[in-house]
């Protein structure tokens, strides 16, 4: 019965912003929602396994008509399966838009709807880069604060890489040097913060570079490494994947 009347506020929620130009959802059911998201989250592996036909998504940053463009190019769940490689939130105008449509999508077709964890997935640099301030400047600043928090709490539970049909390897940023075997990702203990180095901050900060050999600090972001070519082959050949697919960098079409 209560899932129900839960179902029916997502659902709620679901049509108001795909169908709605004006954003209206209270703080209360915001913060259900983020418990709600939270929990499905943690019910998954930190390591997704997933099929094909899946379409995977890059870093939507705030920007609210392009996530509705591709749901609109691609289908909508529950018909159309998706991922997405984090970075939800900041920079674009309407994170809250974004990230509130996305959980209750997640919380609404679990098995439909993958997320993983980027690095703006992060209260130190959504504090800094717009989600913050969006979330106090629509809902003022206490009630704005809280969900700000809330969305964080649940952002410490994303699961942070996903392979696909066995083959293709996705991670927001990039690969790590220190991940020796597979099961490591897994033993990654949730809800976390993410640390400033180890394999979770390279899988969410780490870039490729087409001109080095090996690993180098990474220094355009101060932290995590740049790798080249060779790391991407050596791990496909370790790991038996085809492919790695990543986001992180905005590429000129
Ligand atoms: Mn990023």
């Amino acid at each position: 019965m209560l899932k129900n009347i839960y179902m029916t506020s997502v659902d709620d929620i679901i049509s108001k912003l795909l169908f709605n130009s004006r954003f209206v959802c209270t703080s209360r059911k915001i913060r259900a929602l983020c418990t709600a998201t939270k929990l499905t989250f943690m019910k998954q592996p930190m390591l997704l396994r997933l099929q094909a036909p899946i379409n995977v998504v890059g870093d939507i940053h705030g920007q609210f008509s392009d996530l509705l463009r591709v749901f609109e190019l691609a289908g909508f769940p529950p018909d159309t399966n998706f991922l997405f490689l984090g970075d939800f939130v900041d920079r674009g105008p309407q994170s809250l838009q974004v990230i509130t449509l996305l959980f209750a999508l997640k919380t609404r077709y679990p098995e439909n709807v993958y997320l993983l964890r980027g690095n703006h997935e992060s209260l130190s640099v959504n504090h800094r880069y717009g989600f913050y301030g969006e979330c106090k400047l629509r809902y003022g600043n206490h009630r704005g604060h809280r969900i700000w928090k809330a969305f964080n709490r649940a952002f410490d539970c994303l699961p942070i890489a996903a392979v696909i049909d066995n083959n293709i390897f996705c991670i927001h940023g990039g690969l790590s040097p220190r991940l020796r075997r597979i099961d490591q990702i897994d033993k990654i203990k949730r809800p976390t913060r993410v640390p400033k180095s180890g394999i979770m901050c390279d899988f969410l900060w780490a870039d490729p570079c087409p001109d080095i050999q090996g690993w180098r600090k990474n220094e355009h972001r101060n932290v995590s490494y740049e790798f080249g070519p060779d790391c991407v082959i050596d791990f496909l050949n370790k790991f038996g994947f085809r492919l790695v697919v990543r986001a992180h960098q905005a590429v000129d079409s």
